[in-house]
């Protein structure tokens, strides 16, 4: 039985020795490859569902194992993390967005998603601030995106690393908040200038009213704690009707952009000015 970092134990059977094999062929790639040349990012845009215009941008990063196909976060970063690189790969997606998607320039933010293990890294506020001052960025137009896994295991540490960025002038946002690793009891503590509404609620929004509730409460902690809250996910007009009604403005999702290159996210700035 081997655990996973997310602390799930999967028994292996020798069916999947197959599997396995391709496991350790793939993590070895991500090990020796250079990371300025197989990893690039696309950018989505963050709307406000009031006025239509967009507030910012999230980058993600795609990496390619081969030079031809290229993966999602969710089916790389654990080879980030099984190989000692996320903190590498953190800097490498911050310099490259703040030197490819200039967003400030045009009063727009820029999001940059951090791993548990970053957050929790010492040093992890000064490296990226000073990254950011060398680019000549306010560094309040950067919007760290740290998910509640990474503050579950030390909750105090985590306060401690989130006070860290604040005191660079970063801007906080708590992601995929709603999908299981509840904060709740922390979130009043913590120094945040927005939640993110993990995706899964935005699916379940148009059939499930355990979602609209679990929507609405967000909605109102994020009032009473004086901070923006932005829905992730969104695939399509009910979906952003729905939210709109439960009181959310900023969203994210398909039905509004899907993630793209940086001449083409800064562009589409030009055209909704
Ligand atoms: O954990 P985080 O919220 O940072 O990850 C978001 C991921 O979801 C990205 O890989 C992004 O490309 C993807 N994504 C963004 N918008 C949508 C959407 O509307 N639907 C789906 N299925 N995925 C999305
Ligand atoms: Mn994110």
């Amino acid at each position: 039985a081997k655990e996973h970092s997310d602390g799930t134990v999967v028994v292996f059977s020798p069916d999947d020795e197959a599997e396995l094999l391709a496991r350790a062929a793939i993590t070895r790639q991500f090990n020796d490859c250079d990371l300025e040349e197989r990893v690039r990012l696309v950018y989505q845009p963050i709307i406000d569902a009031a006025s239509g215009r967009i507030t910012g941008f999230e980058a993600f990063a795609r990496w390619s194992p081969d030079g031809q196909r290229w993966l999602a976060p969710g089916q790389f970063i654990s080879l980030a993390v099984a190989t000692g690189r996320t903190g590498e790969l953190t800097r490498m997606v911050l310099t490259r967005a703040l030197s490819e998607c200039r967003a400030w320039e045009q009063g727009r933010t820029l999001s940059i998603n951090l791993a548990p293990r970053d957050v929790m890294r010492a040093g992890t506020a000064e490296a990226l601030a000073r990254i950011v001052s060398e680019a000549g960025a306010p560094p309040h137009a950067i919007i760290l995106e740290v998910t509640e896994r990474a503050l579950i295991d030390d909750p105090r540490r985590a306060e401690a690393q989130l006070k860290a960025f604040r005191a660079q002038g970063f801007r906080i946002a708590l992601d995929d908040f709603g999908a299981g690793w509840s904060s709740l009891s922390q979130v009043h503590r913590l120094p945040l200038d927005m939640i993110k509404i993990d995706q899964a609620l935005s699916r379940a929004l148009a059939t499930d009213p355990g979602a609209r509730t679990l929507v609405a409460t967000i909605v109102s902690l994020s009032w009473q704690l004086g901070i923006d809250c932005t829905i992730e996910g969104v695939e399509d007009e009910a979906q952003a009707e729905t939210a709109r009604a439960l009181g959310v403005r900023l969203m994210q999702g398909y039905h509004f952009g899907r993630p793209a290159p940086a001449m083409q996210a800064m562009a589409s700035l030009v055209n909704a000015a």
